[in-house]
Formats: C-alpha cells, sequence, structure tokens
C-alpha cells in the first residue's frame, strides 16, 4: 500500500444539510422567494482555473503510482471499484475510462427499454448499494438503469481512495519479464494513457507521447470487441501473450451469466480480466440485457486483485 493523501482530498468538508420538515434545505428555503437580494461570492477566472488543475495535477502526480489500475468505467468496473475501494480503503485505485461520460453499456437497461435486469443473487449487489427494485422471482427489476450506474458511480466517486481520470484511454500496458516460472513471458506492470481525443488523432498528427500509471494490478474492464472494446485482450493477441481470442458468442443468458463470473480471472500475471471483455478470450455467450454478471464479476475481480496481491 503505498497511499498518499492527495491534494484533492486534502481538507475536504462533510456538508450536511439542515432539511426542515419541507425536505430541503433552510438555506435554500430561505434563497426561494429573495432573489432580488441573491448574489455569489466573488471569485476571479484564475481561482477556477487553479481550483480544477491544481487538483488535476496533484491526482496525476499521485496516481502515476497507483495500487490497482481499472480499464474501463462501465458496470463491471465501477462494481470491481466499488467493492475494492471499499474493502481497502489503504489502497490506491485509478480507474481510466476512455469516453467523457462513465458507465459504458449500462445506461439503459437493453435496447431503449429503462428498466436494468438483474438476475439473483446479484439483486446482494443491489441492496449493499441501497438501490431499489421490483422482485419477480427469480430476477428483479430497478426500474431505470440510470439509477443502478448513478448510484455505483457516486458511492465509487466519494471514496476517498478512488481517482477516476475520464476521457483518457489506455493506449497500450506496461510490461516487464516474467518472474513466475509459470510461463508467461511477461508481467503486466501498469498502463499507458493517453488522452482520448489524442488517442483518436494519432493517424492525422505527428507523434503524440503517452502518459503511464505504474500498478502491480490491473482489472480490465473494457467490454466486448467493436469500434472499441476488448482492448487489453487484443493487446495481449499482438503481443503474443495470448494465442488467439475465442470470440463472443451468440446469446444465451441461461449461460453465460454463469460463466463469465466463474471464470473472472488473471490471464497473465499481474492482468484480471473480467466483464464481456472475459468473453473474447474464453469464447463465451453473451447475456445482453441483463446485468447481474457484470456487478457480480465486478465483485470477483477485486477478490482476484486482492489475492494476486496477495493482501
Ligand atoms: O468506454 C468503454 C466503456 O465505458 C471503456 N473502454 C473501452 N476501451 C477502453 C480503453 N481505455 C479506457 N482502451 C476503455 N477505457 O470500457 C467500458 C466498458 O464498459 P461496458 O459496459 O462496455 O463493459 P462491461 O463488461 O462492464 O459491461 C458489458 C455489458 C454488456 S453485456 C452485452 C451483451 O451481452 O451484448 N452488452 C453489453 C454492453
Amino acid at each position: 500500500p503505498i497511499l498518499t493523501k492527495s491534494l484533492a482530498t486534502a481538507g475536504e468538508t462533510a456538508v450536511g444539510n439542515n432539511s426542515t420538515n419541507n425536505g430541503l434545505s433552510k438555506v435554500i428555503t430561505d434563497m426561494m422567494g429573495n432573489w432580488d437580494a441573491f448574489t455569489f461570492s466573488p471569485i476571479r477566472e484564475s481561482q477556477v482555473s487553479r481550483a480544477m488543475t491544481r487538483r488535476y495535477f496533484a491526482d496525476l502526480d499521485a496516481y502515476a503510482e497507483s495500487d490497482i489500475v481499472i480499464i474501463g468505467a462501465g458496470s463491471c468496473g465501477l462494481s470491481a471499484a466499488y467493492t475494492l475501494g471499499k474493502l481497502r480503503p489503504d489502497l490506491k485505485i485509478a480507474i481510466v475510462e476512455a469516453g467523457v461520460a462513465p458507465g459504458g453499456g449500462a445506461w439503459l437497461g437493453g435496447q431503449l427499454f429503462s428498466a436494468m435486469v438483474m438476475r439473483k443473487p446479484a439483486d446482494a449487489f443491489l441492496r449493499e448499494l441501497g438501490v431499489p427494485f421490483e422482485d419477480e422471482g427469480h430476477f428483479v427489476v430497478v426500474k431505470h438503469a440510470a439509477l443502478f450506474t448513478s448510484t455505483v458511480l457516486s458511492k465509487v466517486l466519494q471514496l476517498p481512495n478512488v481517482k477516476l481520470f475520464n476521457a483518457t484511454a489506455v493506449e497500450d500496458l506496461i510490461t516487464r519479464k516474467s518472474d513466475d516460472g509459470e510461463g508467461s513471458e511477461v508481467r503486466v506492470a501498469g498502463v499507458v494513457t493517453n488522452w482520448t481525443l489524442v488517442s483518436m488523432h494519432h493517424d492525422d498528427q505527428s507523434c503524440m507521447d503517452p502518459n503511464t500509471i505504474n500498478a502491480p494490478v490491473i482489472i480490465s474492464t473494457t467490454g466486448h470487441d467493436g469500434p472499441f472494446g476488448a482492448f487489453s485482450v487484443k493487446r495481449l493477441v499482438s503481443m503474443k501473450q495470448l494465442e488467439q481470442l475465442g470470440g463472443m458468442r451468440g446469446l444465451d443468458m441461461q449461460s453465460a451469466e454463469d460463466a463469465i463470473v466463474k471464470n473472472t480471472r488473471e490471464i497473465v500475471p499481474g492482468l484480471i480480466v473480467g466483464g464481456m471483455e472475459l468473453s473474447e478470450v474464453d469464447g463465451a455467450n453473451r447475456m445482453g440485457p441483463t446485468f447481474g454478471a457484470m456487478a457480480l464479476s465486478g465483485v470477483k475481480a477485486a477478490e482476484e486483485a486482492l489475492r494476486v496481491f496477495d493482501l
């Protein structure tokens, strides 16, 4: 554990809302109907710039050596971050998400149909988060997938030992010669990152060098292959650490979810793969719009990370 308290978290104040009997805080209710007298506290533009950049660069500095990096902030990556961040407040956990908006494919329950289905026993994770659901027997339904995603996201972001770097793509893996004696040529020892917008312009701009994060354990949850996704496992193939990918198979909800959770594991030393990225390694079926396996694969990835870490 190498947690150093970053500038971003130093001196934070807890905010209570002092709610009145109408449910809103007294400060807000006093403001309402009194807008003529209203004014914001003074500020200078440079203060805003410094407030943001000082914290961001302090975080870049602090998290350049992380304990765990999670690649991808979809339902699996966020579930892993929540579990690890809660279990081990002493570990420094960086999440790197290529998109501006974290959440991956979990903002809608499937197609455009709002509700999110989770098969039991994944309701345990919803209870853990405090996300309400309707019980339909063998499965439960959250009224909107965004309720799950925003809740897990807000809990993760409140953890002092987790930093989300969004709009940042993992462009490569850092590797070292392996010393595990089990036939693996390399161990993964970190990630190479770049602003996503920069990553998208390597073809039409001259070299724009990336940044790095060292960490003894990486959890990759970049989703199934597509325009992006399955990033780490495709890279393992191109660096000849995996012979080939199995390729995600057709949809079979019944078997797919068990397989993803049970097979969430360290693929090469230092790299754990979870969620739908794993289906590309194993040639496993997809499960479509049911999300219990993503949450519990995240929990299993967290457990594997602590085991690999030997802590
Ligand atoms: O932006 C991606 C998404 O938020 C992010 N990501 C991908 N490549 C990345 C890279 N660097 C940083 N190189 C990267 N971030 O990874 C996230 C993946 O989220 P996801 O929701 O696609 O994956 P998941 O495995 O958490 O959940 C998948 C849920 C399912 S199942 C399914 C089906 O069976 O068809 N489809 C989906 C979306």
